[in-house]
């Protein structure tokens, strides 16, 4: 258990979670019931059918949400539900006018880059997704619930990677013998990544025009399989591997275990803030433990370290082989890149403010990929089932409208 972890909060909240079934949300439920939070959360599922579709799994199976919620309250507390999707505005407000919650977290976007760029289908699916379920959530709480603070997941692949240190949210410029302090400009990835800077401009704005209370985080790749609250109800969250729903290192501990190659894709010296799920879901409880000033905008840039992708598939093979001393070192593969990214570049993002809260680095990169390989380990034989899905195939360059047009030539 972590050192955060064992004290609970002497003033609980009402917290709403907006996408509470996903692989944050529910050990940030958890963890928030923990301290002694009440909370509410909504969901669509709409991951677990999306993963479905790309003929994935969730490699630690999870149990459905009626399982999960009779497990946390056998060991922390009942937390409310409530199915639909955050794109209907009308259910939105008729849930913050029931919960009235003091905070509302919201997670329930479209997280996948290589998903939103299969073609115009899923490219616009994440558009209208995340940016009118991000508008739903700025209304519905300015006319709602005006005093409560919105808490909203956004990405550091907002920034990308510039020649020059990204500042958290916003920097001093001079230019032409004026100054000013204005937002880091961003320079997104993929369509995924930017709906987070739409989002981000939007909640800027809705700030500007109504005093919103809003903290805006650029969170980093999360990576591992448990956290205190996880372990103490066996109430597992989502693990994905597939190369459309896995994250690099999570993808790079399951190939490990499954006799695969490690996929550092091109050269691999591609740079990225990343941070444990243990980390992830502290830093969040952080940031609605100590909520920003009334009509302040903040951005925290929520990351633990930055690594290149090379740094991280060797280190795996290092803790592997430490672990597993009588199995075949895992091999290393540079894939071609299906992506449109920088392979080798400056990367120094600062990351002080949850710092200054009190964040503090829960568990070493090594313990926690040890950690990672052990679960996984145990569902080797679901591993050899995904096998398929694991290697690279969703190519930025050959990203097409043209199954959509396809589609809508045979409806007419
Ligand atoms: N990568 C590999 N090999 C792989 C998988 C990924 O080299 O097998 C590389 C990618 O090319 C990329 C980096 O690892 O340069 C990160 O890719 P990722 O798939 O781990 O993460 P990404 O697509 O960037 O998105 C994930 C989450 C997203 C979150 C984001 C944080 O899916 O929801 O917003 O991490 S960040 O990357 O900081 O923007």
């Amino acid at each position: 258990m972590s050192f955060f972890g064992i004290f609970p909060c002497l003033e609980g909240k009402k917290v709403l979670i907006l996408g509470m079934d996903g692989y944050i949300g529910w050990p940030l439920a958890l963890r928030l019931l923990a301290r002694g939070h009440q909370v509410t959360g909504v969901d669509s599922f709409i991951t677990r059918r999306r993963v479905r579709e790309v003929h994935s799994d969730s490699l630690i199976p999870i149990d459905s949400m009626a399982e999960r919620i009779r497990k946390a309250s056998r060991t922390f507390g009942e937390p409310g539900f409530v199915r639909f999707d955050v794109t209907d505005p009308r259910r939105l407000y008729s849930i913050l006018e029931k919960e009235k919650p003091d905070a509302i977290v919201h997670l329930a976007e479209q997280r996948s880059a290589p998903y939103s760029m299969i073609g115009l289908k899923q490219a616009t699916e994440t558009m209208m997704k995340n940016i009118v379920s991000t508008m739903n959530l700025i209304y519905a709480t300015k006319d709602i619930v005006p005093e409560s603070h919105i808490l909203k997941l956004g990405t550091m692949g907002e920034y990308g990677t510039p020649n020059i240190d990204i500042p958290e949210g916003f920097f001093e410029v001079n230019y032409h013998g004026r100054s000013d302090t204005l937002p880091f400009p961003k320079f997104a990835g993929s369509w995924y990544h930017w709906t987070k800077v739409h989002d981000s401009n939007n909640l800027m704005f809705a700030n500007r025009l109504w005093g919103t209370a809003i903290t805006d985080v650029m969170q980093g790749v999360v990576y591992g399989t448990r956290t205190s609250e996880i372990e103490s109800s066996s109430s597992h969250t989502r693990f994905d591997i597939d190369e459309v729903w896995g994250t690099a290192l999570n993808r790079f501990c399951a190939q490990a275990i499954a006799g695969l190659p490690i996929t550092p894709y091109g050269k691999g010296g591609q740079t990225r803030g990343f941070l444990s799920l243990e980390d992830s879901v502290q830093c969040l409880t952080i940031a609605i433990e100590n909520p920003p000033k009334n009509g302040e905008y903040r951005v925290f840039n929520q990351y633990d370290e930055h690594y290149s992708v090379n740094e991280l598939a060797s280190k795996v093979v290092e803790v592997f082989s430490s672990l597993y001393p009588d199995r075949k070192k895992p091999g290393i593969l540079h894939t071609a890149n299906p992506r449109i990214e920088k392979e080798e570049h400056y990367y120094n993002p600062e990351n002080v403010k949850l710092r200054e809260l009190g964040y503090r680095t829960a568990r070493s990169l090594e313990t926690e990929i040890s950690i990672i390989l052990q679960d996984v380990m145990k569902y080797s034989g679901r591993i050899r089932r995904l096998k398929d899905v694991i290697m690279p195939r969703t190519s930025w360059k050959e990203s097409s409208g043209k199954s959509a047009v396809a589609g809508t030539e045979k409806k007419k």
